[in-house]
């Protein structure tokens, strides 16, 4: 790379560069980095955490290292068009008519909607944003969604129903310490947010009891008190375990359940009816741990509940997620100090990302695209008419099932790697390979890219500046602080250019993303996430502010529902959870229960941190991990080449025994592409609730290869 650390100087934004935030998980660590050269003259970073009210400066491994695939020789700094199967450097201006008029045919031919948006919730909230307004009102199809439909959706939709917000966590993190027992559901915090731990180990050390949820003994589950070891995809059935349990006890709170809920004579009529016996066979948790997990919760004067992909990613998520919001509001323990709920949201901006725009039903400040006074709020924003804004749209796999079927015929990708974080991953890289044209905006040829007919070089996380929202729902100012290298541009920057072809250029005059968040900021008032009052000056000075921020002299919100809930009636809202078995059970042709998820070193589909060779060199492939009498059954040694079949596809990756797993599961990482996606055997039967896919439970078979 030729660019240079913009240390010192006036970046975009008008302040110095060298202070960034990390691009991967949702902590969104802050730090500085300095360009430094080696005795021999090459190039060398030096990051250090920067102090702040997530991280408290910490940086776990992949922060430390993320410069290294910025500053990778494998960015693609050029516009590149496919001709005769292969990549040819062409101009700025070649690949965005190119775009504009394949689109505009397949349009003309086979009508708006022929054409997807795919986003991502790497995207800063101006670039996520703007997608949104682009799809709906430059190319104006419906058909746009995003890959946090894979990540957020069932604790979003669960926040929703319940809670009336969906906010990631209603408190602070700063008062994890003060909460006197934690219950970890389905969340690996040691490798997924390693800079949180300290905050658990804070609790740990003033007395919390701390209760985790998860078929594997993590990392986190170390730090537990109680571990229930659960079966996969079980996890609504443990909580009414132990929901059973509390009631039966007599713990429940019942002037916090009269005076802030609804709904708990039908919660507990279903709890009498159920039996624990059954709970306990059903979940592989024996009932006496189930009962102390319970007691330990229910008699603590305060408590945290925290829920991540591992309960999340079924195709029950949305239920599993209310029954352990269920057993949040029976023992009162929210709207506190000390007392709350978590969903652990994953991406940079996993939060922000769900909620300006480029979900599939929704418009900007969390707004529905299929309500008439929202739709009227935002078209008065936008400058059009109502009814040129077109209709919901579907969920991101269902997307890559119209592809498949051809009637979505072209596709633009925009912060995603869709063929390897797709379920049923066979079946999308049919699809994308039956599209018209496909477009993909990234920093590097990923699986998806390679397949692509134009790829649109981006900035990284170094170059661009814009706004991202953590996991507390704190939106945070992250500068950029180096210029772009070669001709990569800004995501915003290639759809204001885009649409100046589609005949609006008027909606979109943006110069800087500080512009596109005033507009933001407008189109989010007086919504659910109202951003009205964050603006970049406030931010600089403040480090952070929480939404929902109303107006410009309003702190930002810290913790929620303090007096009420987010429903019209100020109420929480109950609702009995049925038992149910993994939608796909063991049978005799597969008799074994794989479930997936991550590991340190990487993150999701690899595409940036198998480019960083301190992080590639940490984890080079991927693995399965299995019990010692599974693998002894199926005459598997550790180390060897083993092949992972389902209904779906198979994949091929290296065994590793442990006894920390449950002996009738496997679990495969998610970082790789190819022969070792874990997604070519993953479940696409979708949550009727929130579409989530069941990617956490397949019944599969092992086969070892000599
Ligand atoms: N190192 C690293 N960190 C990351 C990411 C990454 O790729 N790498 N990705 C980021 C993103 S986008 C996300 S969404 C988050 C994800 O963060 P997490 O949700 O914490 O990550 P996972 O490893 O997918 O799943 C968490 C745990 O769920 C367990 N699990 C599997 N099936 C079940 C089940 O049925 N029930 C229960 N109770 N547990 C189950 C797994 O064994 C695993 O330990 O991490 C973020 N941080
Ligand atoms: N089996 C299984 N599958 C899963 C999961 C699981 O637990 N198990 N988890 C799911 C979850 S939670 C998630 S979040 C998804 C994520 O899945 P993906 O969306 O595929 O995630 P990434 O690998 O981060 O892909 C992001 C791509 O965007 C590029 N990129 C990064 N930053 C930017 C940017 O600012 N602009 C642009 N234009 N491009 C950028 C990267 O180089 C990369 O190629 O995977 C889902 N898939
Ligand atoms: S990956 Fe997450 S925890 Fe690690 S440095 Fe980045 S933001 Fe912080
Ligand atoms: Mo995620």
């Amino acid at each position: 790379m030729e660019a240079t650390l913009n240390q010192g100087q006036a970046g975009e934004s008008g302040v110095p560069g060298g202070t960034t935030q990390c691009p991967f998980c949702s902590v969104q660590c802050k730090m500085t980095i300095a360009e430094e050269r080696t005795p021999s003259g090459r190039p060398a970073f030096r990051t250090e955490g920067k102090p702040n009210a997530a991280s408290e400066g910490r940086l776990c491994v992949k922060g430390m290292n993320a410069y290294q695939h910025a500053a990778s020789r494998e960015r693609v700094l050029h516009p590149l068009r496919k001709i005769g199967g292969e990549f040819v450097r062409v101009s700025w201006e070649e690949a965005l008519d190119t775009i504009a008029e394949r689109l505009s045919a397949v349009q003309r031919e086979h009508g708006r909607d022929a054409v997807g948006l795919y986003g991502g919730g790497s995207l800063t909230n101006e670039s996520a944003y703007l997608l949104g307004k682009f799809a709906r009102v430059a190319l104006r199809t419906r058909y746009i969604d995003y890959n946090g439909r894979f990540c957020m959706s069932a604790a979003a939709s669960a926040g929703v129903k319940t809670f009336g917000i969906d906010r990631g966590l209603t408190n602070r993190l700063s008062e994890i310490p003060k909460s006197g027992c934690i219950i970890l559901a389905g969340t690996n915090i040691a490798e997924c947010q390693p800079t949180l731990m300290p905050y658990f180990n804070s609790a740990k050390e003033n007395g919390a009891r701390i209760i985790v949820i998860d078929p594997r003994k993590t990392g986190t589950a170390a730090l537990a008190d109680i571990h229930l070891k659960v079966k996969p995809g079980t996890d609504a059935a443990l909580a009414n375990g132990m929901l059973k349990v509390v009631l039966d006890e007599g713990l429940a709170d019942l002037s916090f359940i009269r005076e802030r809920t609804k709904g708990f004579a039908e919660l507990k009529e279903h709890l009498d009816r159920l039996d624990l016996d059954e709970i306990a066979e059903m979940t592989g948790v024996d009932k006496e741990s189930i009962r102390e997990a319970a007691l330990a919760y229910a008699k603590a004067s305060t408590g945290m509940i925290f829920t991540a992909r591992g309960v999340e990613q079924h195709s029950d998520g949305h239920l599993a997620v209310r029954n352990f919001l269920n057993l949040v509001l029976v023992t009162g323990k929210i709207g506190r100090e000390g007392c709350g709920y978590g969903a652990v949201t994953g991406q940079g901006n996993g939060q922000g990302g769900r909620e300006h725009g480029q979900k599939a039903d929704q418009l900007p400040g969390y707004r529905l695209i299929e309500n008439e006074k929202d739709r009227e709020y935002v078209a008065g924003v936008w400058g059009i008419d109502p009814a040129e804004l077109p209709g919901k749209g579907v969920s991101a796999y269902e997307m890559m099932e119209l592809a498949h079927r051809q009637e979505i015929k072209a596709l633009f990708v925009m912060g995603s790697n869709p063929i390897v974080s797709n379920p049923n991953a066979g079946l999308v890289e049919e699809a994308l390979k039956g599209l018209d044209f496909l477009v993909v905006a990234d920093m590097f040829l990923s699986e998806t890219a390679k397949l692509a007919d134009l790829v649109l070089p981006v900035t990284s996380y170094l170059e661009n500046a814009g706004t991202l929202t953590n996991l507390e729902g704190r939106v945070l100012l992250r500068e950029a602080a180096r210029p772009a290298p070669g001709e990569a541009r800004h995501d915003w920057e290639i759809l204001c250019e885009l649409a100046e072809r589609f005949g609006r250029g008027d909606k979109f005059p943006f110069r800087s993303a500080e512009e596109i968040f005033e507009e933001l900021r407008l189109a989010s008032r007086g919504g659910v996430a109202d951003y009205y009052g964050i603006t970049y000056e406030r931010l600089r000075k403040e480090e952070g502010i929480y939404w929902p921020c109303p107006s410009t002299d309003h702190p930002g919100t810290k913790r929620l529902f303090e007096d009420s809930f987010a429903h019209a009636d100020g109420l929480a809202v109950l609702a009995p959870v049925d038992n149910r078995p993994p939608e796909e059970d063991v049978d005799e042709e597969y008799p074994l229960l794989l479930t997936n998820g991550r590991v340190l070193p990487h993150y999701l589909t690899g595409v940036q941190t198998r480019r960083s060779p301190s992080l590639a060199a940490r984890a080079i492939e991927n693995f399965v991990e299995i019990h010692p009498r599974t693998a002894r059954r199926h005459r598997i040694e550790d180390g060897t080449l083993v092949r992972i079949h389902s209904r779906r596809g198979h994949v091929v990756v290296r065994c590793r025994i442990t006894s920390e797993i449950r002996e009738d599961t496997l679990f495969v990482p998610m970082h790789w592409g190819g022969v070792q996606n874990v997604n070519l055997v993953t479940n696409p039967a979708l949550d009727p609730n929130c579409r989530m896919p069941d990617f956490k439970v397949s019944a599969v078979r092992v086969e070892a290869l000599s």
